[in-house]
């Protein structure tokens, strides 16, 4: 019993220094930008994709094909809202699990991604691989393309704010997205529950 203790608390503290990071799709004026674009993350940490109208995407690209889904990568789906003075309800959340590769995003809506709506998660620190080639490279991309996994794969697609806690008032169940995310999702919970747990001591 008391081993067991051990290992849940030290599980705790594992989750608890996971940071959750939010990156905004779009914004209030109808800018094709994610904000910040940028964003430096560990290993571990979350990445929380908030949207606003008027209906925006969110998917992986590699750095040499923008535009275009990277086979395995993560997708959002479409997220539609109308209400200019907030972002949606429904958030995407992804975890990352390698901070030493860089994460290429970009929107797959429209022309989005030619206009420059595209970002990056831990770029590298040198060599020509910067935000502004990739950009330069989705400017003079032939098509954008939507993956045609399921909505919200590689990740969480779930109403509230991304976290865990949020989720469970939240009216909408995490969608079904694949093993992967929902094993993030599960780890999260558990990560939580072993917090509560260990107050409670
Ligand atoms: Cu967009």
């Amino acid at each position: 019993m008391l081993f067991s203790s051990i290992f849940a608390a030290t599980a705790m503290v594992g989750a608890a220094v996971a940071e959750q990071h939010f990156i905004t799709v779009a914004n209030r004026t109808g800018g094709l930008v994610f904000a910040p674009e940028t964003l430096t993350a560990a290993e571990g940490d979350t990445v929380t994709f908030r949207f606003w109208p008027k209906n925006h995407s969110v998917a992986q690209s590699t750095f040499a094909q923008p535009c275009s889904p990277m086979n395995n990568g993560f997708w959002s789906g479409f997220v539609p809202t109308t209400d200019s003075q907030k972002v949606a309800d429904m958030t995407f959340t992804m975890e990352v699990k390698n901070a030493s590769a860089p994460i290429w995003y970009y929107c797959t809506q429209g022309q989005h991604c030619q206009a420059g709506m595209v970002g990056v998660i831990n770029p590298p620190r040198q060599g020509p691989n910067t935000l502004a080639a990739y950009k330069n490279a989705s400017s003079l991309a032939q098509r954008n393309v939507s993956p045609t996994s399921t909505a919200g794969a590689g990740g969480m697609l779930q109403m509230g704010n991304g976290t865990a806690a949020d989720n469970t008032t939240g009216s909408g169940a995490p969608s079904s997205s694949g093993a992967a995310s929902h094993l993030a999702g599960s780890a999260a919970f558990a990560g939580l529950s072993s917090l509560f747990a260990y107050l409670l001591i």
